[in-house]
This record gives C-alpha cells, structure tokens and sequence, in this order.
C-alpha cells in the first residue's frame, strides 16, 4: 500500500507550521522528533545541542522543569532551534475551555505563545475551545498510546471530525492511521521495550509506518536515557527515514 510522500504532503500542505515541518523532514532526511523529558534547564540545552542536527522537532514539557526561567532557558532553546533547524513542540496537552486554554497559553511563566511552534491540545472541548491556538499549529491528540485510553474508535472519529475542521490544527497525535489531510505524529516509539509498567506501550519506528502510516515518531526515554545519545539519535532517524523510505 503506496503512502503520500514528504514532497507530496508539502504540496498539499496549507499551513505555515505544516509547510515549514514537511520542509525540514525533506531537508533533514528525518521524521525524527525528540522528547525532552528532562528536568533541569542544563539538560535541556545539552540535550538539544545533541539532537538538533538530526531531528524535525524538540518535544518539551516545558513545566517539569524545577529551574524554569524565561530568560535562561527559552531564549537559548530558542537560539539551538535557529541553529539546527528544528521546531519547537510543547506537549502541553490543554484540554479546558477555550478561555481558559487561552489564558494558559499566553499567560502564566512558560508563555507558551511566545516561542512555541507546536502545541498539543485535547479536543475535548469541542471545535470552538481551539480557536485561542493563533500563530502556532496545533496537533490535536486522536489517540493516546497508554493501556486503557478512553481515546476509542468513536472517541477518535468526533476528535477526528474537530481536527479536520479547524484551520489551526496541523495534525493529530494517535497509534492509529488517520486522513491524509492531517500530519500524523506517533508516540510510544522504543526500539528496545514494549512497555514501561505504567501503562506505556511502545512500538518499533517500522510497525508505525507499515501499520499507521505515520509521518513523525516521537521518542522520549528511547533517546534521553541512552547513553550515547548521539549514537541513539542517529538510530531512531535512520530506523525512521527507513521504515518510510520502504513504503514510498
Ligand atoms: N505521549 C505519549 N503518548 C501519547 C501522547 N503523548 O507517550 O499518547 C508523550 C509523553 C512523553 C512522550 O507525554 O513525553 O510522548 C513519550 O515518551 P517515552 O518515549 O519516554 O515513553
């Protein structure tokens, strides 16, 4: 079964932020996006100094971070993102009124709005609760990969619906395939285990593009606890741009 390409996918593209990701994977030779879980802002910054020439996006959850500090941490990460050409993607999974969601956006330390490219965000407040989501592209979750998710078949067709309609969603998050006119970004990606025994369940980067068709992966511990990280990097862009490469 053919899959759309990169190329393809780019001429269909309409958004800034999907444009400017398909662009990058083209460049890049990489579907490749890291998860920074880490929790300090050194780690950070080192961590994106490692990954930056071989990934599409750095995923951060900017608010585990014990030392957060505007000024210390966005405005370098910034500069790395510059650097290597990669977006930033803040997994931040809003999943309020859209008020509320706006607030949380702009407001507070973080001012995810002010340097995010990316944000994830639950549709579960409906259509309207994604309009505050201005200038960055929103990746709506479809499906979650953990055991037991309420994200079911019907759950995922209505999310799917909202994505689909909504101009400032670039894509959705889920371990199942979804329209072509949506970017697909699949965590639980480990080349090494199946699970974490906290419900997390993990795929090979070759079963989500055979299975799912999907564009991205998403490797957290995969990566940032590897002890090359560098090495572990080039593993999952390459298992990734591969696994693609095979369905084209
Ligand atoms: N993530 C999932 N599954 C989802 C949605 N998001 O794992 O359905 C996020 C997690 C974590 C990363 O919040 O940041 O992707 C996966 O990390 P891991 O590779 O270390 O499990």
């Amino acid at each position: 079964e053919k899959r759309l390409t990169y190329e393809q996918k780019l001429e269909n593209a309409n958004h800034h932020f999907s444009k400017k990701i398909l662009e990058i994977a083209i460049e890049k030779k990489s579907n490749l996006i890291a998860s920074a879980d880490v929790l300090t802002t050194k780690e950070l910054l080192d961590f994106a100094e490692k990954v930056g020439p071989n990934i599409v996006a750095l995923k951060t959850h900017i608010d585990i971070l014990t030392d957060f500090d505007f000024d210390e941490t966005v405005l370098p990460l910034k500069d790395l993102a510059t650097k290597y050409n990669f977006l930033l993607m803040e997994d931040r999974k809003f999943a309020d009124i859209g008020n509320t969601q706006e607030l949380q956006f702009s407001n507070g330390i973080y001012k995810i709005s002010s340097w995010a490219d990316l944000v994830t965000s639950q549709v579960i407040g409906g259509e309207t609760s994604l309009d505050c989501f201005l200038n960055v592209g929103v990746i709506a979750i479809i499906g979650m990969s953990s055991k037991g998710t309420l994200t079911s078949s019907d759950y995922r067709e209505e999310a799917l619906k909202i994505a689909q309609n909504h101009p400032n969603v670039i894509g959705g998050v889920s371990q199942n395939k979804i329209p072509d006119d949506l970017l697909l970004f699949t965590p639980g990606v480990n080349l090494e285990t199946k699970d974490d025994n906290k419900g997390q369940q993990y795929n090979t980067p070759e079963h989500v593009f055979k299975n799912l068709q999907t564009d991205f992966i998403i490797v957290g511990r995969g990566i940032y606890k590897a002890n090359d990280v560098e090495k572990a990097t080039l593993e999952y862009k390459i298992a990734g741009w591969n696994a693609y490469m095979n369905l084209i």
